[in-house]
């Protein structure tokens, strides 16, 4: 009997069957001690990034979300299926942030970016609504500079034509230079599957290193 399988063609969405906040962490001895790989969230304040990070797991408020940005300058850890972990960093470029603060995000972050061994990929967010602003040029630079495996999501998509999104998705894709930038709407969930592939596609790369 012939017997043909078509498994490899098919493409399972990642199935959050638990999604939990694990601890914030405002020190590096803070941050969690075992391998598990780690995906970063990164973008300005009131980006859109709690939302993404909601709307991928399907959990509502799990990761915070206001309109009253730039108050989180902790790293937030959660775990998923108990295999792998979000990171929230903090919303950079709040201007009405100390001075000190906004200092210490830089730091905070970049130090996280550029020692973490479980870092598997970073996804930057922008806003789909306007051009990538100064901070996010520098931050998309730095991660292109070191190297780091990366995808760029616009959010916000929903607020946006059709007409509109096509041209800003082409700017941001030329201004950031990204190999992969996804339309995404937390509210209409456009977007998720690529995101979730994009995930996947990056533990299982990191899974194959010698
Ligand atoms: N229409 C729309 N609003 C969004 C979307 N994502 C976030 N928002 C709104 O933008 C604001 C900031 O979102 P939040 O996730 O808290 O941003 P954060 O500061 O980057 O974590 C909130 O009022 C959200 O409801 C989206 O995809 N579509
Ligand atoms: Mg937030």
């Amino acid at each position: 009997m012939l017997v043909t399988c078509h498994l490899s063609l098919v493409t399972v969405l990642m199935k959050v069957v638990s999604a939990e906040f694990i601890k914030s962490a405002f020190e590096e001895s803070d941050w969690p001690r075992d391998e598990r790989p780690e995906i970063a969230f990164l973008g300005r304040s009131n980006v859109g990034k709690s939302s993404l990070i909601n709307s991928l797991l399907g959990v509502k408020g799990l990761a915070r979300t206001s309109s009253t940005p730039g108050r989180t300058q902790s790293l937030n850890f959660f775990l998923i299926n108990n295999r792998f972990r979000f990171v929230d960093l903090p919303g950079y470029g709040y201007a009405r942030v100390p001075k000190l603060i906004r200092a210490t995000w830089g730091e905070m972050a970049t130090n996280y970016l550029a020692k973490r061994n479980q870092l598997m990929l970073s996804i930057q967010i922008v806003d789909s609504r306007h051009e990538p602003t100064t901070l996010d040029l520098q931050l998309n630079e730095w991660l292109a500079a070191h190297a780091k495996p990366r995808i760029v999501v616009a959010t916000k998509s929903d607020k946006l034509s059709n007409n509109e999104l096509r041209i800003n998705f082409e700017q941001v894709k030329r201004s950031l230079n990204a190999e992969q930038v996804v339309a995404y709407s937390a509210t209409t969930k456009r977007g998720r599957e690529d995101v979730w592939r994009a995930i996947e596609e990056a533990m299982r790369k990191m899974g194959d290193r010698p």
